[in-house]
């Protein structure tokens, strides 16, 4: 679990980022497709050209459930249970998406805030996304 401090740092970023979830989303989606080409295949029924309008709502929606969390950071298995019944039993993403996903939403949020993104907050959002993404795949066999 995060302590007082980086739960604080996790928000008072998310503040900031929280004013375009649809861009920086989708800036996250075309560095994870590029980065880890396999991540395309579970978005075969998508544009996944970069900015495209469907890159944008999904970005939009990883990125508001991430600040949905964040507002649970100490309940996140309850916050999160219903996005990880989907990602095990219906998505059957792989585990390792998460991690080069996470890495992804770290390198955007460092190029557009690069003020706030100090190593000590970018230490707190890297233990929050791995907070996340250990409940979105805690329930694979
Ligand atoms: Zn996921 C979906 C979140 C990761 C894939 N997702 C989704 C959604 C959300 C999310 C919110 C929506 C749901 C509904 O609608 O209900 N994710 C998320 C998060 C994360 C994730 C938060 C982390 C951090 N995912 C992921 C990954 C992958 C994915 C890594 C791979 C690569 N998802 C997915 C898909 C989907 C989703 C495929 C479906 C889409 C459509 O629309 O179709």
């Amino acid at each position: 679990t995060l302590t007082d401090a980086e739960k604080a740092a996790v928000l008072s970023l998310w503040g900031k980022a929280s004013g375009d979830l649809e861009a920086l989303g989708a800036e996250a989606l075309d560095r994870l497709f590029r980065s880890f080409p396999q991540s395309k295949t579970y978005f075969s029924h998508f544009d996944t050209s970069p900015g495209s309008a469907d890159l944008r709502n999904h970005g939009a929606k990883v990125l508001g459930a991430l600040g949905e969390a964040a507002k649970s950071m100490d309940n996140l298995d309850q916050a999160l249970s219903k996005l990880s019944d989907l990602h095990a039993y219906n998505l059957r993403v792989d585990p390792g998406n998460f991690k080069v996903l996470s890495h992804c939403i770290q390198i955007v949020l460092a190029a557009h805030f690069p003020a706030e993104f100090a190593p000590e907050v970018q230490a707190a959002w890297d233990k929050f996304l791995a907070a996340v993404s250990a409940v979105l795949t805690s329930k694979y066999r």
